[in-house]
């Protein structure tokens, strides 16, 4: 990775930015003079988390807002997240088709990303492609990931504003809260209003976040949608501005880009530890000490300490 590599992202030529995502994904080296220079260019856009159950309408959702921005002359970049599969899920097959459309128009640029299993990363890593769609010019960058573990709160952490798309299937208060869906939400969708109960649970859900929300937060805004066929959509991109709007006048959304700031100093802190202590003389050390099942009488916390103090 060279200045000519910056170039190729800043010029917003999309092979460029694939490699780079390429190298993010999978973990190969990027020097941290490609971040640091690339810092300043990357803290412009918009970044919005879209999450919720699998087949709840997210890529349809996505698709219609990307439509929405480019109306309005914004450029997007999405990054389709997947926290289980590798690349070749059915599912994330069919969204890219959908979403293909775009693919010609250099305003919108889509990639998907496997976490491979290793969650740790998964903030960071979206973050760090967060800024080179946004050094590429993007002005929103859209996260979609399904709401099914862990990865969706790595997605919040990473986002200025996360949405969580249920059906009218979703279920009762108990269900709702079980998901552990709602405490991440800036914003809610109840898409395939077409089916019963849409209404029924937007109610539910509002009178659960009136009663649960603290004064300081700002309560969030529910949508009913049908997203293949468009209705709700302009409500929804108004009502996200909207939101963001009162975020931005609250001190909210400066109050979570602060704390995303500080969070990833802590986690590159972290992980530059970690790899720089994990040796193979460390690691081999490790196995030698945990070799066969007599070994498990030996204390955790004893050999963690010999190797902590281990030159
Ligand atoms: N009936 C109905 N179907 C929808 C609606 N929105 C999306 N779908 C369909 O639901 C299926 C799953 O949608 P998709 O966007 O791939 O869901 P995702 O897994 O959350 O990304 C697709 O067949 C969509 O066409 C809706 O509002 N009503
Ligand atoms: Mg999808």
């Amino acid at each position: 990775m060279d200045k000519s590599t910056l170039e190729g992202v800043r010029a917003n030529n999309h092979r460029t930015m694939s490699r780079v995502i390429s190298r993010i994904e999978f973990d190969e080296s990027l020097k941290d003079d490609f971040f640091i220079d690339l810092h300043e260019y990357s803290t412009g856009s918009i970044r919005i988390g879209i999450t919720g159950p699998p087949g709840a309408g997210k890529s349809t959702i996505t698709d219609q807002l990307i439509s929405q921005f480019m109306e309005n002359g914004k450029s997007v970049g999405v990054v389709a997240v997947d926290p289980t599969s590798p690349f070749s899920g059915g599912a994330f097959l069919g969204d890219r088709v959908r979403m293909n459309r775009y693919i010609w128009e250099d305003k919108v640029f889509i990639r998907s990303m496997a976490s491979h299993g290793d969650l740790g990363g998964l903030a960071r890593k979206t973050q760090d492609v967060g800024d080179v769609l946004t050094a590429s010019g993007k002005d929103i960058i859209i996260y979609e990931t399904v709401g099914v573990g862990q990865g969706e709160h790595d997605i919040a952490k990473a986002v200025d504003l996360t949405i969580v798309v249920l059906v009218p299937e979703s279920g009762d208060e108990i269900q709702l809260m079980k998901a552990g869906l709602i405490e991440i939400a800036d914003l809610f969708i109840i898409n395939k209003a077409d089916r019963d109960g849409a209404h029924r649970l937007a109610q539910l859900l509002q009178n659960m976040l009136h009663i649960s929300n603290r004064e300081e937060n700002l309560e969030p805004p529910v949508f009913t949608t049908i997203a293949n066929n468009g209705e709700g959509i302009v409500e929804l991109y108004d009502g996200i501005h909207i939101h963001l709007e009162k975020m931005e006048s609250s001190g909210l959304l400066d109050q979570k880009r602060l704390d995303r700031h500080r969070n990833r100093v802590f986690d590159l802190v972290q992980e530059k530890l970690l790899d720089d202590f994990w040796t193979s003389e460390k690691r081999t050390a490790l196995e030698q000490q945990t070799d066969s099942i007599d070994s498990i009488k030996a204390s955790p916390h004893e050999i963690s300490a010999s190797l902590l103090n281990h030159e």
